[in-house]
């Protein structure tokens, strides 16, 4: 055993509250001395039992991602961890850190990343702390982490020489063992088990092209592994695949706006019969067929609906939950299936309960979020593996596929209007001029509808009873029509209004509309309300989806 030096850092006082998903700063900010040190010193002093523990540690490889592993080892090691599992060159996407948590019995993980937001010296850094069941921690443990952040006087680092990250390899300094490991094993392996590969992979081949955008982000070599190598198909079915330090100045965010390449390649130029990109950290998914857009709500709805397509749900789901601003289109498939539906807040961490208490099975976010309770986070590749396994047995096309759920469910309209990095001012003016209207709005016409509910929406966990308030504006009309407002935790310039307009239009009604003619009261009559185009200054929002 080699002897460690473990030195006692004084710290200066940081700004380090968490938002809708982990800390996420500038990566300027993390560059900062000591800034990442206090945090994961918060983060250790939050873990019981961590002396002696398992930990993963990963990242998306964005700018400062093997710098910060690095850094994260030391205070591993000067805090008596007992194992920490890094996979090699540092790689690990969100889904995959999730299920090796749970494999390896870990205390949990940390993952460095920023998500969806840009990389690269100007864009963010970020660090998500996920707990032993593999899932994003909860307000109990992410409020108590920011308030240690507050009151830490110092924090210990052992400066110990950590090897490269680039070879396989096992090392030993003082009670700490650091493991590099194969991050893309346990993942595919997994996907092996839901899914059957062999019947994706003919379908593929027959006639069906596919492409994936991993938009220089983490899932490029996953999806290699599972398209190229597992499957057989060709390597230039994965677009962007090298993960980039600045993800090639690109926006990792799959969404119309931020992957439009792959969206014209679908939409304009119809050159593939499906298209799919993930996001930063691999936990996003976004679905394309040709000439077709799938709105990430009618997605999870479809998902539910086909559980008997796909091995690994033949059984049976328990029940289904969607964050609150996610279209109701699951809702209609709960009923049909006579399984309960959950409406949490935004946020992966509010489904965790609800899976380990086996609540649910399958659960997802209009932001590109779908997953299962294979892992405890969303799963951007399981969800294209998913797509591209009920296509596979129904043989037919993505558009088919949406057109008969629509003819069988009817069609929640749905999108979501971004504005993005607007001043806070202005943001919280919009807003609480929204929250002082609410009372005078219930009982009163909207849209020529009657306000049946306005109010802001707050949360009781069905497990542990815990409360969370003020998850979002909402307004439900009497046709069951919603707009909610919401400001983002996850941007880091000024601030970000979200938007969400949805009406239900049943079977017998038209379905073919583009959901900006469907919502276009909904759309028109908040903007009166607000003046929103006025304030923000913006004719249109920075992202429509
Ligand atoms: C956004 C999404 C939310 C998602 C969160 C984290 O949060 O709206 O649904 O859970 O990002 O996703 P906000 O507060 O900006 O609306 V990720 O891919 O950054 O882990
Ligand atoms: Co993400």
């Amino acid at each position: 055993m080699t002897e460690v030096n473990v030195i006692n850092i004084k710290v200066p006082f940081q700004d380090q509250k968490p938002g809708t998903s982990g800390l996420r700063k500038s990566t300027l900010r993390f560059q900062e001395e000591h800034y990442l040190e206090i945090f994961i010193e918060a983060i250790f002093k939050s873990l019981k039992d961590l002396q002696g523990s398992t930990l993963i540690v990963g990242g998306d490889g964005r700018y400062g991602n093997l710098e910060a592993i690095k850094k994260i080892i030391q205070i591993c090691v000067a805090h008596k961890v007992g194992k920490v599992i890094i996979p090699k060159n540092g790689l690990l996407s969100t889904p995959a850190t999730s299920n090796l948590i749970r494999k390896e019995e870990a205390i949990g993980g940390i993952i460095l990343s920023a998500s969806h937001n840009p990389g690269g010296i100007n864009g963010d850094f970020g660090v998500k702390l996920n707990i032993s069941n593999g899932g994003p921690a909860p307000e109990s443990i992410t409020n108590q982490i920011f308030q240690c952040s507050q009151s830490l006087k110092s924090y210990k680092i052992s400066k110990i020489k950590v090897p490269d990250l680039d070879k396989f390899g096992v090392f030993s300094f003082g009670l700490t063992s650091v493991e590099i490991i194969d991050g893309l094993k346990g993942y595919s392996d997994l996907m092996e088990n839901i899914f059957d590969l062999d019947q994706i992979s003919d379908f593929l081949k027959k006639d069906f092209s596919l492409i994936f955008d991993a938009m220089h982000a983490v899932t490029g070599p996953y999806a290699k592994k599972i398209f190229v190598e597992k499957m057989g198909l060709a390597n230039d079915c994965v677009m962007n695949g090298v993960p980039l330090e600045d993800f090639g100045g690109l926006h990792p965010d799959p969404n119309l706006t931020y992957a439009s390449n792959l969206a014209d390649l679908l939409l304009l130029q119809k050159s593939y019969s499906f298209g799919a990109a993930c996001d930063g950290d691999g936990d996003r998914n976004m679905i394309l067929g040709k000439g077709c857009f799938v709105n990430p709500s009618d997605s999870l709805a479809v998902v539910t609906a086909n559980t008997n397509c796909v091995p690994g749900y033949k059984d049976g789901i328990t029940g289904v939950a969607r964050s609150m601003p996610t279209s109701s289109a699951v809702d209609c498939v709960a009923t049909t299936l006579n399984i309960p539906c959950y409406e949490t807040p935004t946020g992966w961490k509010f489904f965790g309960n609800l899976l380990d208490s086996n609540l649910i099975t399958i659960c997802g976010e209009e932001s590109f979020g779908t997953g299962s309770s294979h892992v405890r986070e969303k799963d951007g590749l399981w969800a294209v593996l998913y797509w591209l396994q009920i296509l596979a047995v129904k043989n037919c096309s993505v558009s088919e596929l949406i057109q008969n759920h629509w003819r069988q469910y009817g069609r929640n309209y749905y999108s979501r209007h971004d504005y993005e990095a607007i001043p806070s001012t202005i943001a919280n003016e919009i807003f609480n001029n929204l929250t002082s209207k609410l009372p005078s709005l219930k009982g009163n016409k909207f849209a020529g509808n009657l306000v049946k509910v306005a109010d802001n929406f707050s949360y009781t966990d069905p497990v542990d009873k815990s409360i969370s308030k003020n998850q979002g504006v909402r307004i439900i009309l009497e046709d069951n029509s919603r707009v909610i407002l919401r400001l983002s935790g996850t941007g880091t310039k000024g601030s970000t209004l979200r938007l969400y307009f949805e009406k239900f239009a049943s079977s017998q009604e038209n379905l073919a509309l583009n959901p900006q003619v469907a919502l276009k009261t909904l759309i028109d009559d908040l903007d009166h309300l607000l003046n929103i185009t006025k304030l923000t200054k913006m004719e249109n929002p920075s992202v429509i989806t």
